[in-house]
């Protein structure tokens, strides 16, 4: 399968930040974790403002309670399948250190260190393969606070920050060739792994182009693809570097326009990515969906996350939501996968993706008082328009360029219609 093909084709997939953070849950000895609320920074922002990060010690220590007897790969994947999501990227390491699979290089993982014993990248995997599913990783590339030489946490943003002291060029040169190198091959080879997310957002001198390109290479060797978090210089020349294979906006980020090359937004239902016990901030279904939609129609994907709980269950909020937007999929779905950007200018009143079979699809995001939807610069006459939900068919006039949809009036009470038109 040609991976960048198939991730330009599927449009949506899930994000999942799952580890050992999510046992504390961005909570620690009774005290919320300060700063930006990501509850897998725990390690290092428990005690903020304070400073100081949890010893050592007592982070590794959460692995012998590391024990998500409710992870039930299946379950998940049968979430991933009816939320209409094509692929689903985990974070096999985060910047913590500790692996989601068995890896040989480390025993920092789930099936080494835990009383849980399995190795839950291996079962994800076979679940997914099961569906058709595209099971992506995660990969902290760049920090890594468990091997001694990973990179730490840089906050240039933060002046009030002490900087902590990186390992020196060698040092980091032993974490990547002892470490890192050797789990994407292992993910690479002994599971099958070809999508990936790294995850590098700061100007590090450790992170050489010499390093990148190894990492590149090693992905590309395999007919793996990689994102453009990878490297900050390529993430922020707009990814024009040879050697991208698609592009991450920033947390939650959303373009204001199309963008001419694969691309991607990762974004959360509520704001932490691993599971918060306190983030009480979820959005709406409704939201999340034009999220997907507006990526869509600008030639994006987007990847919402969860973050399970400890015990490897799904927080209901998530839940709902993706049944939620699985059950818009079921019936619209053809107005978001496999589609592009439509040549006309993108409407005030919602969003336009045009179909493989040149049918132009419009989303209805607002409601126009007297029901009438101006598509501009629709050269040719379309043959039929119709609702795709209801089949009702929504007449129109075409004159001078311009399409004008007079929408039904009882429309306006189902929210998110898509009016299929064709020629
Ligand atoms: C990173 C991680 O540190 C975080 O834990 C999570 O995994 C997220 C998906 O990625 O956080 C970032 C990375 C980049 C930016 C902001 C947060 N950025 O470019 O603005």
């Amino acid at each position: 399968m040609d991976m960048i093909d198939f991730f330009t084709r599927s449009r949506f997939g899930m994000f999942v930040h799952f580890g050992l953070y999510s046992i504390p849950a961005g909570v620690w000895k009774g005290r919320e974790q300060g700063r930006n609320h990501y509850a897998e920074w725990i390690r290092y922002q428990a005690l903020w403002p304070d400073g100081g990060a949890i010893p050592d010690g007592e982070y590794r220590a959460l692995a012998s309670e590391f024990n998500p007897a409710a992870f039930d790969a299946d379950a998940w994947a049968e979430e991933i399948r009816n939320a209409g999501m094509k692929y689903v990227v985990i974070t096999a390491k985060h910047h913590d250190g500790f692996a989601l699979w068995d890896s040989r290089v480390s025993g920092f993982n789930i099936v080494k260190a835990t009383p849980f014993r399995r190795d839950l990248i291996r079962e994800l995997k076979e679940a997914c393969d099961r569906r058709g599913i595209v099971l992506g990783a995660y990969y902290s590339h760049w920090l890594d606070w468990e091997f001694p030489g990973g990179g730490l946490p840089l906050w240039p943003e933060i002046p009030e920050d002490p900087p902590l002291e990186q390992p020196s060029d060698a040092e980091f040169e032993h974490y990547f060739t002892a470490k890192c190198l050797p789990q994407v091959t292992e993910l690479l080879d002994g599971y099958g792994i070809r999508l990936f997310w790294f995850d590098n957002w700061c100007k590090c001198s450790l992170l050489t182009e010499a390093r990148l390109e190894k990492l590149i290479d090693l992905v590309h060797s395999r007919g793996g693809i990689v994102n453009s978090r990878i490297g900050v210089t390529w993430n922020h020349s707009g990814g024009d570097a040879a050697g991208i294979d698609y592009l991450s906006m920033g947390d939650n980020q959303f373009p204001d326009k199309a963008i001419p090359r694969p691309w991607e937004t990762s974004g959360t239902f509520n704001e932490s990515w691993g599971y918060h016990r306190l983030d009480y901030r979820w959005k709406t279904t409704d939201f999340l969906l034009k999220c997907l939609i507006s990526n869509a129609s600008r030639n994006g994907n987007y990847q919402l996350n969860i973050g399970p709980r400890a015990d490897g269950s799904i927080p209901a909020p998530s839940v709902r939501r993706l049944r939620e937007i699985g059950a818009w999929l079921a019936v619209n779905g053809e107005s978001v996968y496999n589609t592009a950007c439509a040549p006309q200018p993108e409407p005030g009143w919602g969003r336009l993706t045009l179909g493989k079979d040149g049918a132009l699809y419009a989303h209805v995001f607002e409601n126009h008082p007297a029901c009438q939807l101006v598509i501009e610069a629709v050269s040719a006459a379309p043959r039929s328009a119709r609702i795709l939900e209801t089949d009702q068919r929504v007449p129109f006039h075409h004159g001078e360029g311009r399409l004008t949809l007079q929408m039904p009036p009882e429309s306006v009470n189902s929210p998110l219609n898509v009016v299929k038109i064709e020629f």
